[in-house]
Formats: structure tokens, C-alpha cells, sequence
């Protein structure tokens, strides 16, 4: 373990084959990535404009190409991004572990990208557009047509993501609820925990007795009841924690 990371002895080897560990992750694990975060400032072309207001139907409804010029321009600092050591920590969490799951609030495909297989994406993906008048998801379309069109029907298409005001996808919300409160272990990474229903995920685990585990940059709303809270990026302090949980006797 690096001499500047001292970790709880109650943690040492807390993980073994058997443990049911759930992960919850948020924006600020993929900004080790260069991916900016929701709260983060934008910049370039977008500086102008608040994530909060894009991110949404109304923006859709008044100007769907401005919004996905935006996802455009996010596609692309995705498509070139790659995984970072915190993405690679979970992967191995997830081998020593196999009960493991990963819940992420991103829709970048980082976690499937560093070899993640038990993931959930509460929020949609990126990668993928939904055909508003048949309500199905496409992986293939010409998205860099202004107002990208369904190849199959001709109706219009928007990213396949969760905006505010929308509901998450029924089943992974709700097998994301179930594995959060029978869980041992509970790790929230990078997220400003503001954002619901994935915030109240924590909570019920804690409810039903696991140990949860903050790491983020800065205090939220679940610091003062995390069981320990770990400050600074994640791409630090994930890839020896994990060690530390795994093999330290
Ligand atoms: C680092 C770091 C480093 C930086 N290392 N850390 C209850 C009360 C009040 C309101 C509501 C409620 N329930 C629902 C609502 C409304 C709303 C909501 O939560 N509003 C809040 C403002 C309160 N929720 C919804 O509308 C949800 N829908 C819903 O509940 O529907 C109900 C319904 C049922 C039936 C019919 C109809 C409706 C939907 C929420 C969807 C959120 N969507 C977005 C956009 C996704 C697509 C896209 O990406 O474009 O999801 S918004 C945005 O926030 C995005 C994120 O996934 C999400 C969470 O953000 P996250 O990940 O926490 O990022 P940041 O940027 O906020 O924070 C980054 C953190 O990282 C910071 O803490 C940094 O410090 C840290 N960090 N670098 C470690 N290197």
C-alpha cells in the first residue's frame, strides 16, 4: 500500500469471495477520465450553458438540435477517453467478489469499457438513442445528422439517457433497490449524492445494515453518515483500498 494512504484496520480483508458488495458511482469517477462532471463549469462552446437545463425534455421539445449538438460534443470526449485506475480497481473488486455489483448514474460506458460485467446504468447510455414514436432503444443511427431520424421508421430520435422529471428504467431501479439493502458493503464514488432516486440508494443500505463507504472530493449530504469517508480522487485512493479490503489480514 503507498506510505500517503493509511486505511482503517477495520477494513483490512472486510472482502472475501462471499461478500455482497454494491458500488454506486458518479461523475466525479470518470472526471479522473477528463470527462467533465454535471457541477463541473463547462467550457469550449458550452460554457454558457447549465448541464441541469440541457439535460431535459423542455430543452428537447424547444431546441433537439442544441441538445444534441451537446450530447455530440460529449460523445466525443467520450469516444476518446479511456478507463482510469478507479474503473480497473471495481473490475477486480468484481473477481474477488463476484457478488459485486456496480450501479453508475453515467452514461459513458467506462465501467463495460474497463471489463465490468454486473453493471447497472440508471441513467441510459449515451451510445444508444430512443425512437420516440415506437419507444425502443437503437444502437446504430446517423447521429451526426442535426435531428438524427429512426432508420427503421423515420421518426425522431433522442439520446437514450434519463433526463429530470423522467422515470429510470423500472427493473434496474428496482434490482438496483433490492441489492442495495442486502449488501455488506456499500461504496459511493464520486457522486454529489443531490440526485434521486440514486441518492436514497445509500440510505437503504445503511438502513439495513451495511457499512457504506464515501470517496469524493468534497463533503455531501451522505458524509455525516458514511460508516468511513475517504477525501480525494478516486483514481487514487480506489485501486489501494480495494487491495487493502482484499488481501490485508
Ligand atoms: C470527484 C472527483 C474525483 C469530482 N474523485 N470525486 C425527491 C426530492 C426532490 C426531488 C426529487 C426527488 N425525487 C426525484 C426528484 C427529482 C429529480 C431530482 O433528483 N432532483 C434533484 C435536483 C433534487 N429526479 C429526477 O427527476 C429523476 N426522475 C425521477 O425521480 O422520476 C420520478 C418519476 C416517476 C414516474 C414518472 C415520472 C417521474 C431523474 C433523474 C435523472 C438525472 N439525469 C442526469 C442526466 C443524465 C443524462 C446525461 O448525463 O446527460 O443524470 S442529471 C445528472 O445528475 C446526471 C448524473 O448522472 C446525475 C448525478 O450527478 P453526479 O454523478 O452526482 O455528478 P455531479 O456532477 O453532481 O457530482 C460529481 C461529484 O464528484 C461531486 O460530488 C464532486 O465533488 C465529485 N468528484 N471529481 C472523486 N476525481
Amino acid at each position: 500500500m503507498p506510505a500517503e494512504f493509511e486505511f482503517p484496520s477495520a477494513l483490512a480483508g472486510c472482502i472475501n469471495a462471499t461478500t455482497k458488495v454494491v458500488v454506486l458511482t458518479g461523475a466525479g469517477i470518470s472526471a479522473d477520465s477528463g470527462i467533465p462532471t454535471f457541477r463541473d463549469s463547462q467550457i469550449g462552446l458550452w460554457k454558457n450553458y447549465k448541464p441541469q437545463e440541457l439535460a431535459s425534455i423542455r430543452a428537447f421539445e424547444k431546441d433537439p438540435k442544441l441538445v444534441w449538438d451537446w450530447y455530440r460534443w460529449r460523445r466525443g470526449l467520450i469516444d476518446r477517453a479511456e478507463p482510469n485506475p478507479a474503473h480497473y480497481a471495481l473490475k477486480q473488486l468484481e473477481e474477488c467478489a463476484p457478488e459485486t455489483t456496480i450501479i453508475t448514474q453515467n452514461i459513458d460506458g467506462l465501467h463495460r469499457k474497463a471489463g465490468t460485467t454486473h453493471l447497472i446504468e440508471l441513467h441510459g447510455n449515451i451510445h444508444r438513442a430512443r425512437c420516440l414514436p415506437e419507444d425502443k432503444s437503437l444502437l446504430t443511427w446517423d447521429y451526426k445528422a442535426d435531428i438524427p431520424l429512426c432508420p427503421d421508421c423515420g421518426g425522431r430520435l433522442r439520446p437514450d439517457v434519463v433526463w429530470f422529471g423522467e422515470p429510470l428504467p423500472n427493473e434496474e431501479l428496482a434490482y438496483a433497490v433490492r441489492c442495495s439493502r442486502e449488501c455488506d458493503l456499500f461504496l459511493s464514488i464520486g457522486t454529489s449524492g443531490l440526485i434521486e432516486p440514486a441518492a436514497s440508494l445509500a440510505y437503504e443500505a445503511l438502513r439495513c445494515g451495511a457499512k457504506v463507504i464515501e470517496i469524493n472530493l468534497e463533503a455531501t449530504p451522505l458524509t455525516v453518515y458514511a460508516t468511513h469517508v475517504f477525501t480525494g480522487q478516486a483514481k487514487s485512493i480506489l485501486p489501494p483500498l480495494i487491495e487493502w479490503m482484499i488481501t490485508s489480514r
